[in-house]
């Protein structure tokens, strides 16, 4: 049989060759080659964007959405074609687009970290210097975008009710989530796709979460594998795995099992994704290239941009009634991520579930879904009532538009055991990489520290739901932010003088 090594070196000009169905479509990855004709229709992003690589190299492209090991995974090895020919390699590398040496220019002047001086400022800078395709991807929400503002804005209607003289001379914000220290009560939530906000992935935020002592939620759908988050980890380093459900619960179990074994402490199974949500920004992104060898044929009709194709594994079949399944294979603790009302939670609790992540996903699901923040409010008030919680064995989490530590202290007086931070933490690594994360993490520690003495409790114990005033929670403003409402609405017409 022979091995991968065997194969013989592919001169780049060779590779030229292969551009259509007729003439044999051929890639290169990482600098091999690959025949990819027959998985065209197969392929779950179309074959539309392959085809735009045909005969060229797709590393870059390829890259961010799949996990290092897809194509051994998809491809059978006779598709390898063989090693790219050592002198082609130079010549097929891309030569660097206009566009992308403005981002490197941007990029070198981008301010010394010490400058950075809170999480907004990340955001500004990513904005300035990350691909367009990568903003998009990233910034985007539902529809209208109004649910992913009110994120934000939520937490304004909360108002501190500081208290006075208490010694406060030591504070301390660590805690402990579902049992593990944390150095502070927030984790970096999961997020799709780190590779097209940094070259190295979500290994940055694995880095920079050890580091500080703060638990990262590995994501099903990151560029960097399951495994090399996991390998980046240092010893003690607390890691959770967020789980999209595939429609194969074989392929599911796999996933779930071999996580457990290489020491993930916890599973957040997400129940508010059945479909992906249609974020147009995102959309507007999508892959047309008139110089591609498009074919009548291949016209793509997914047109929701990358994200929904890798997407479409997802199961929008999961049930309650599944719930049950997980525990047969797992003793992990598994908690609910995108409840959205105190009826779910209750029902996640009766489930036996240990937790529940209060979250519209960023903004990027339903639109007019309310923010985490607010549902904290009704889900504690209900199953206080019930007698549900506190609860040592169930915690309650946030997650959406927090961008300081005082957000934070917010929603732990409230009852949430800590929040989950997932834009903040894509911009601070697309900036400066780990060290811009690393950064992130110490400005929340240097607020928490600051807040915690300003609002006089010494420890995260010594804040309760008197210290905030939330009456004004779920009262919402209705206009729709300033986007659509600037740019497409007229102006309100009012008389006007008419000149004789
Ligand atoms: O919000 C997302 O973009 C997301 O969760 C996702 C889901 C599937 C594929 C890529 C991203």
């Amino acid at each position: 049989m022979s091995t991968e090594n065997d194969k013989p070196e592919v001169d780049g000009q060779e590779v030229a060759k292969h551009t259509t169905r007729e003439d044999g479509v051929w890639v290169i990855i990482h600098n091999k080659v690959y025949d990819v004709t027959e998985w065209l229709d197969e392929h779950p992003g179309g074959a539309k964007i392959i085809l735009k690589y045909a005969g060229k190299d797709a590393t870059e492209e390829y890259e961010p959405i799949h996990p290092p090991d897809a194509i051994a995974e998809n491809l059978p090895p006779e598709k390898y074609i063989g090693p790219l020919a050592a002198s082609s390699i130079k010549t097929v590398v891309k030569e660097i687009t206009q566009e992308e040496q403005v981002r490197q220019d941007k990029l070198a002047a981008l301010p010394p970290l010490d400058e950075i001086l809170s999480l907004h400022d990340f955001e500004a800078l990513a904005k300035e210097t990350m691909s367009d395709k990568a903003w998009a991807y990233y910034s985007s929400g539902a529809d209208d975008e109004i649910t992913m503002r009110e994120n934000y804005t939520a937490f304004h209607r909360i108002w501190f009710r500081p208290r006075i003289l208490r010694d406060v001379s030591k504070v301390d914000y660590s805690t402990n989530i579902l049992g593990f220290k944390s150095s502070m009560p927030i984790y970096i939530t999961a997020t799709a796709l780190g590779k097209l906000g940094h070259k190295d992935g979500e290994v940055c935020l694995t880095k920079a979460a050890g580091k500080h002592g703060v638990i990262q939620m590995i994501p099903t759908l990151a560029s960097c594998s399951f495994d090399e988050m996991i390998d980046a980890a240092i010893p003690e380093q607390t890691q959770f795995l967020q789980l999209y459900v595939n429609a194969d619960r074989e392929k599911t179990k796999k996933i779930i099992q071999h996580a457990e074994k290489r020491g993930v402490k916890a599973l957040f199974i997400t129940v508010d994704a059945p479909q992906l949500g249609r974020r147009p920004k995102d959309m507007r992104m999508k892959f047309d290239d008139p110089g591609s060898k498009v074919q009548e044929t291949d016209v793509v009709t997914r047109d929701e941009g990358a994200a929904r194709a890798i997407s479409a594994f997802i199961d929008p079949s999961l049930s309650w009634k599944d719930l049950a399944w997980f525990k047969t294979v797992t003793k992990l603790p598994i908690l609910l991520k995108g409840v959205q009302c105190w009826e779910d939670a209750v029902m996640a609790v009766e489930a036996g579930m240990q937790g529940v992540v209060l979250s519209n996903h960023g903004g990027r699901q339903l639109e007019f879904a309310r923010s985490g923040i607010e549902v904290l409010v009704e889900v504690v008030d209900e199953l206080k009532k019930r007698k549900m919680f506190p609860n040592p064995n169930f915690e309650i989490f946030v997650d959406g538009g927090v961008r300081r530590a005082s957000d934070v202290l917010k929603a732990v007086a409230l009852g949430a055991t800590a929040v989950g931070i997932g834009r903040p933490m894509l911009y601070s690594m697309s900036t400066y990489g780990t060290e811009g994360v690393e950064r992130a993490l110490q400005i929340l520690k240097d607020e928490f520290e600051m807040n915690l003495r300003l609002i006089g409790a010494p420890t995260l114990k010594d804040i309760d739901a008197n210290m905030v005033d939330a009456s004004n929670i779920s009262k919402h403003s209705t206009l729709p932010g300033e986007s659509i409402f600037n740019t497409n609405y007229d102006r309100l017409a009012t008389a006007t003088l008419r000149p004789k």
